[in-house]
């Protein structure tokens, strides 16, 4: 677990991103999938990320050191239909501008809720993250909310409609968390 995790800075555009050479990776995915919550789960610190009951909480691009090497970016949430669309317009220039912009960005996590699958909103952002050149990982997530006799079956559609491997995770069993560590270890 990286226990020395901590926050760094929030930021809205490339004036506010941290000045560090840490290597970075995004995590993307529909607003209340749980991005804050893996980033809970993998430091072993529950307040870290903030975790709402109402989607579209992430409002901004947040930084957090994993290690001297590594740094998680949570992402505000895409598909969130209660927040006005000026204001999605604008979330989406910040994301975008973040993930084609951004030098040191080596790696993106597209998290999809694995009671569900992918959306239209995910699969479009998946092939968004295979032609932007970075290495993409797909991750299901609240893996414990789906029921053990359908898992085989679930993660086989995943991994059918984003035709790549699909990680399952829990934030709240923390399965999944070994290997999403070796994922982002290898980047560095
Ligand atoms: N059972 C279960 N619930 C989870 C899991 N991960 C997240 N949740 C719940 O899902 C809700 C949303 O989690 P967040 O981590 O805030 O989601 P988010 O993707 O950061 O949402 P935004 O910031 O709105 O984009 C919270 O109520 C969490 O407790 C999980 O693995 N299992
Ligand atoms: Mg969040």
């Amino acid at each position: 677990m990286f226990r020395q995790a901590r926050f760094l800075t929030s930021a809205t555009g490339p004036e506010g991103y941290p000045v560090h050479r840490r290597t970075e990776v995004a995590l993307a995915g529909r607003s209340n999938v749980g991005k804050s919550s893996l980033i809970n789960a993998l430091t072993g610190k529950k307040g870290l990320a903030k975790v709402a009951k109402r989607p579209g909480r992430t409002q901004t691009l947040n930084f957090y050191a994993l290690t001297d090497s590594l740094c998680l970016v949570d992402l505000p949430g895409y598909g969130f239909a209660e927040v006005p669309h000026r204001v999605r317009a604008g979330w989406a220039r910040m994301i975008e501008g973040y993930l084609t912009g951004r030098d040191q960005l080596k790696a993106i996590l597209l998290l999809v809720d694995g009671r569900h699958g992918p959306t239209g909103d995910d699969l479009e952002m998946w092939e968004w993250i295979k032609a932007s050149g970075r290495s993409g990982l797909a991750v299901a997530t609240k893996w414990d909310k789906v029921k053990k006799s359908l898992r085989v079956k679930r993660m086989k559609e995943m991994e059918a409609a984003l035709a790549a491997p699909v990680l399952p995770f829990s934030a709240v069993t923390s399965e999944g968390k070994q290997g999403l560590m070796s994922f982002l270890l290898s980047l560095v």
